[in-house]
């Protein structure tokens, strides 16, 4: 063979192909992949794309190191070492797929298909090969429902309950507005792409807040950052509406047209005053009063909340006080003000075609990946047991909370376990079959978004490496194997890209696959982002059509999507249908006295990339951020290793002594994993595995610990 180098100038074939980056990131990048001689050598941003404006970003923009990384599985593997050692060796397809579907077969004959539960989230997000893709396999199979909750389903439950499964304002109509609160959002690390539309809006005049316990890079650039104590926002939500209904800056119009329980919101709020909110919040009452008045009375205003604000013991009512915030003040009905959460919505997906819930047996039994750990272990006395495991799309190990009863589940002998990815990821060791996915580059796919408007479509740059598939053929291969007949599973991906979308949906208007392949991406067929005004007239998609203060849904849910397609065992407990406070659940009476969030990482996506030198070398090893005072008392230095600690467990981190971080609060990166950190395991050692009041949400910023030089 020839190495590239040798070949003349002239004889290399340079093309560029449109692609989509894949990562679980609201910005969906439309990349261009420059690729010569069959191989991809550089990926970039699209220029003409109004929100990729030319830019990448530090995780994704040396993606061709990923695709070529040596480290790459190239082939199905079989376990030869214990589980967690990584001894594996090379199978061919024929022996992996007889191998899982006997193991498969057999607990399925013994203890039922509930036996077997499939674990997955959003390594793509590719509408092929995402979320979905395993859905009508392990539907039709009658495992067990793998109910994944741990990204902004409390948000999605607590903003249906006010405004509906509406898209919100378009993120690029941010540079029309007057006032902006970031809250609970990194931009700068997690949203990279909106943060020009918001510069832009400060530029123009606009002044910028951001609430977050930490002074980060998106706060160092807002005209005010705000420190809060973590899980009180919705304290701070609801003082804020005390004081603009108490001091008259409401929009009476508005809310007698638009909205539902005006006068039992206002009777609620009465008692939440600023001095009560600065109690729970560590926020100046006076602060509380020029935030309210501001935002009350400067027009358009705008909030975005991160997905970070659900992720703690009152997360829901936290959404569902910010949520009313807009319909109070009338900011809907400017373009540019109202609430930005998950413009997915906007998107007419046809998830069921993707999630085939139809295939599902009712009753099945649901499990929440959240708890694996214990699902694994035995603490939860499931019966059946779980005794074969898939995870693909997912590195569980790193990314739920309990890591260590996760790591003794995952080590259970009996376990079979099955994990498809494109490295030997800290789960992946655990398995007893690796099987190699393809990359982004090698697979095609069409991208939705959940922080824009457009729809992406992405083409295969290259040839698969080695051995590996895309999730789609791997579910058929799996499919066809299990003797599974339904079309669904014969589906080629040019016929699911087909049944991707509802292309009779207004917004798809105009909006063609081939129209689509040709230019990469477009639009959705919604106004410009200098019209487009989605509730001045009020049309919130809930049950009254207004935004409901006081809300008709009164039971607690998980949107569906997140479950499978399942809507078995809902509804489910009654929720207090007013907004109101739910205080954090951890304290420091139990004498780990300080608070740890952990948000994402600036150069990982979650546990991706996590294993790369260059993005490594950015993030740097597992760490903690205190506050000098938190510090000091513990006779902590900058750059010294501590132990962070709770009865849960613990992880060794490196200590950053830094003003940026509120008292009181320890911040550690999430998505190191466990085979780099220093006693190999990461923040989620110590996190808690209880749900928040709505919508089965995560609680990764309600958690206490203690932190000791080692
Ligand atoms: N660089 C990078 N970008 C990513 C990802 C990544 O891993 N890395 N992951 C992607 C995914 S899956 C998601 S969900 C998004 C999430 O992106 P964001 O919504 O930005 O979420 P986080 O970065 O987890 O947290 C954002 C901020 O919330 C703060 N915070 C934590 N708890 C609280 C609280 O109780 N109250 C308040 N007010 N603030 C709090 C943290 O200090 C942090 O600064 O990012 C996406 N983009
Ligand atoms: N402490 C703490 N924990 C958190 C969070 C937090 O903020 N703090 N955030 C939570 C949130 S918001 C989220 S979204 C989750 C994220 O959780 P996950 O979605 O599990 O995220 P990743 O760790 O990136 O795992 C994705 C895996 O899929 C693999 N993958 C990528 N593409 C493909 C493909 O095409 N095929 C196959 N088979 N595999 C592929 C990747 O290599 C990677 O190993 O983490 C949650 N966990
Ligand atoms: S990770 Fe997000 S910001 Fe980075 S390239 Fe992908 S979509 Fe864009
Ligand atoms: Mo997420």
């Amino acid at each position: 063979m020839t190495a590239i180098e040798d070949i003349p100038l002239t004889d290399v074939t340079t093309t560029t192909v449109r692609a989509a980056c894949p990562h679980d990131c609201p910005d969906t990048c439309a990349m261009l992949v420059t690729v010569e001689n069959g191989k991809a050598t550089e990926v970039r941003g699209d220029p003409d794309h109004p929100f990729t404006n030319g830019g990448l970003c530090v995780k994704v923009n040396n993606y061709p190191d990923k695709v070529y990384n040596p480290e790459r599985l190239l082939h199905p593997m079989r376990r030869v070492g214990p589980k967690g050692s990584g001894r594996f060796e090379q199978i061919t397809w024929d022996e992996a797929l007889t191998e899982i579907v006997s193991r498969f077969r057999a607990t399925i004959d013994e203890h039922g298909p509930e036996s077997v539960m499939p674990v997955s989230y959003l390594g793509t997000q590719g509408i092929l090969n995402g979320l979905n893709v395993g859905d009508p396999f392990f539907n039709k199979m009658g495992a067990t429902v793998s109910e994944r909750t741990y990204c902004d389903s409390g948000a999605c439950t607590a903003y249906t309950m006010t405004i509906g499964a509406t898209a919100g304002v378009d993120p690029e109509s941010l540079v029309h507005s007057r006032y902006i609160i970031i809250w609970a959002c990194n931009m700068v690390s997690t949203n990279l792409h909106l943060w020009p539309f918001v510069a832009e809006a400060q530029r123009r005049g606009a002044k910028v807040v951001v609430i977050d316990p930490m002074k980060h890079r998106t706060a160092k650039r807002a005209d005010w950052h705000i420190p809060i104590r973590p899980g009180t926002d919705g304290a701070l939500a609801l003082a804020m509406m005390h004081v603009i209904i108490s001091e008259g800056l409401t929009d009476e119009d508005y809310i007698r047209d638009h909205t539902v329980g005006y006068e039992e919101l206002a009777e609620r709020v009465r008692e939440h005053t600023p001095e009560w909110a600065s109690e729970q919040t560590g926020i100046p009452a006076e602060d509380i009063r020029t935030l309210a008045r501001e935002y009350a009375t400067s027009a358009p205003s705008m909030i975005r909340i991160g997905v970070a604000i659900e992720r703690h013991a009152g997360g829901g009512q936290t959404v569902r006080s910010i949520a009313c915030l807009p319909a109070l003040v009338g900011a809907w009905k400017n373009v540019g003000g109202g609430l930005l959460q998950l413009p997915l919505w906007a998107h007419p997906v046809n998830w069921g075609a993707h999630m085939h819930p139809e295939l599902q047996t009712p009753g099945t039994r649901v499990v929440n990946q959240y708890l694996l750990g214990r699902a694994l272990n035995g603490e939860m006395q499931l019966d059946p047991p779980i005794n074969a495991l898939m995870v693909y799309n997912s590195n569980p190990l790193v990314v739920c909370p309990e890591q260590d009863k996760m790591a003794e589940g995952l080590a259970r002998e009996d376990l079979f376990t099955v994990v498809s990815d494109h490295v030997l990821t800290d789960t992946a060791r655990y398995a007893d079959i690796v099987l190699p996915a393809t990359t982004q580059l090698e697979q095609k796919d069409l991208m939705f978004s959940w922080g824009h408007f457009y729809i992406t479509y992405n083409e295969p740059a290259i040839e698969p490496l080695g051995e590996a598939i895309p999730n789609t053929e791997l579910f058929r291969r799996l499919a066809a194997r299990m003797g599974y007949t339904e079309p669904c599973f014969t589906r080629t991906d040019d016929e699911m890209m087909a049944e991707a979308y509802d292309w009779d949906a207004p917004a798809m208007e105009g909006i063609t696959l081939e129209s689509l392949r040709e230019s990469g991406w477009a639009r959705l067929n919604l106004p410009g982002p200098d019209e487009y005004a989605p509730h001045a007239e009020g049309n919130f998609p809930t049950p009254s059509g207004k935004t409901e203060f006081k809300s008709s849904i009164e039971n607690n849910f998980v949107v569906p999507l997140f479950r499978q397609g399942s809507n078995d065992h809902q509804p489910g407990e009654h929720v207090d249908p007013v907004p109101h406070y739910v205080p954090p659940r951890e304290t420091a009476d139990g004498g780990y006295r300080l608070n740890l969030i952990s948000p994402k990482s600036h150069a990982f996506v979650n546990s991706s990339a996590g294993d790369q030198d260059k993005q490594k070398r950015v993030q740097g090893e597992q760490s903690v951020i205190l506050h000098p005072q938190d510090a000091e008392e513990r006779g902590i230095s900058d750059g010294q290793y501590v132990r962070v600690y709770n009865d849960r467990g613990q992880y060794i981190a490196l200590a950053q002594v830094s003003e940026d971080i509120a008292p009181g609060v320890a911040l550690s990166p999430m998505g190191v994993w466990r085979k780099n950190a220093k006693d190999q395991s990461t923040v989620n050692a110590v996190n808690p595995f209880r749900f928040a009041d709505l919508g089965n949400a995560p609680t990764f910023s309600d958690t206490r610990v203690e932190v000791e030089v080692v």
